[in-house]
């Protein structure tokens, strides 16, 4: 992929895919030969709207990384390959957010812009995803608020002519949309297409005082879509969040929120050695805090226990249907609790298949 010309022999392969397990398109033949003609004559070619259906649904079930796969099926497509400009994909990016999180009930869903031609690239967001926390630097460098992880594309949007935020812990940054060879645009996200949950805990209502909150949906702008040896660069996506990547890594990480310090003192924990496991107690008192909120507030999250058996449900249903399920070990072991789920005790075949979802070389550094 990219704006090379199209391998022929990586658009065959997929169309005979979807042909096998879309009887009712006919058969892959002529298929095959229009399209081995489009890209003789253009170096590229166009997908039928059955095509990207299938094709973004298929690089969902080939993502290794995500445990969250039984229901691939059930993504939501939205085609906007006809919009390639940098506000026009900003507008749709907002709408997105707007249909996916359905007042909570989030709905998994992928909105497809302009692919990549030769000598041509479509429009790219060089936001990771689009709804992320700004993490603002001192003088030294060093991250004075916010979200550490973000602190390069924070200092990008800035130097873009970003006023920034308030200065909070959690500003959400705007996007930037970089389309046609011009400097990204800046565009801000709506503060109301943006749900967010703060955290409170079942049995501490000291907790709500640390100002814990959390974004309700993630939405993967940072990768490119490949489908048939054809790139869409930018193919915003969501499902929903599973409570450890919040609780576990997102607020628990020492490079991110490193807030297990503020949660133990509240729990008044003994936290002059290691072995105390201080850090292990206010881990899991965090992770119940955001899977309470999460519910509270109606909007929808998943536990890692029941994940992972979902996930196992997903699998054998993949090997019943003759079918390898990619899988990454590492990545699909929760952070918290590993071996008490039923992921953690087996091995798993981690090829790469396509279509797929791949990273982008981050943009922002
Ligand atoms: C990764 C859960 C939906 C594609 C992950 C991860 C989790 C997860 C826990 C690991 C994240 C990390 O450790 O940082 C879920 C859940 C979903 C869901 C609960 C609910 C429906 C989706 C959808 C897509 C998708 C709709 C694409 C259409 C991916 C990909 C990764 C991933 C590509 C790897 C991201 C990377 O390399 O950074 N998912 N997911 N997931 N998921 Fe899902
Ligand atoms: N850990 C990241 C999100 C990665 C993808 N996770 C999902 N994807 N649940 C974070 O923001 O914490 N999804 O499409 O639902």
């Amino acid at each position: 992929a990219g704006t090379g010309p199209v391998d022929p022999a990586q658009a065959e392969e997929f169309l005979r895919l979807f042909h096998a397990d879309n009887p009712s398109a006919g058969p892959a033949r002529p298929r095959i030969r229009e399209v081995t003609a489009q890209i003789a004559r253009s170096g590229t070619y166009v997908h039928t709207a059955a095509e990207l259906e299938y094709g973004a649904r298929i690089a969902w079930r080939n993502s290794g990384r995500c445990i969250g796969r039984l229901y691939w099926r059930s993504l939501r497509i939205r085609d906007r390959r006809a919009v390639e400009t940098a506000d026009g994909v900003a507008r749709e990016c907002v709408r997105h957010l707007r249909e996916a999180t359905g007042g909570g009930r989030i709905r998994p869903t992928i909105t497809v812009f302009a692919q990549d031609r030769p000598g041509r690239p479509g429009p790219r967001i060089w936001n990771e995803q689009l709804i992320r926390y700004a993490g603002y630097r001192g003088r030294d460098g060093v991250v004075v608020a916010g979200d550490a992880r973000n602190a390069a594309l924070t200092a990008t949007a800035l130097r873009l002519g970003w006023p920034g935020g308030p200065g909070t812990d959690f500003d959400v940054l705007p996007l930037l949309v970089e389309a046609g060879g011009a400097p990204p645009l800046l565009a801000p996200v709506p503060r109301d297409a943006v749900l967010e949950v703060p955290l409170e805990h079942p049995a501490h209502p000291w907790f709500a005082e640390l100002g814990l909150r959390w974004h309700a949906v993630p939405a993967i702008s940072g990768m490119c879509l490949e489908i048939g040896g054809v790139c869409y660069p930018c193919a915003p996506f969501n499902g929903w969040y599973m409570g450890t990547e919040i609780g576990a890594r997102n607020l628990a990480d020492e490079d991110r929120y490193n807030r297990l310090g503020a949660v133990a003192e509240g729990l008044g924990l003994d936290t002059s050695s290691d072995r105390t496991l201080w850090k292990d107690q206010a881990l899991v008192e965090l992770n119940v805090a955001v899977l309470h909120s999460f519910a509270r507030a109606g909007v929808t999250i998943t536990d890692h226990h029941t994940e992972a058996r979902r996930f196992i449900t997903h699998l054998e249903r993949e090997e019943r249907s003759g079918r390898v399920c990619p899988a990454d070990w590492s990545w699909i072991v929760p952070p918290l609790s590993g071996a008490l789920t039923p992921v953690f005790h087996r091995y798993y075949d981690d090829v790469l298949l396509s279509p797929a979802f791949v990273h982008h070389p981050r943009k922002s550094e």
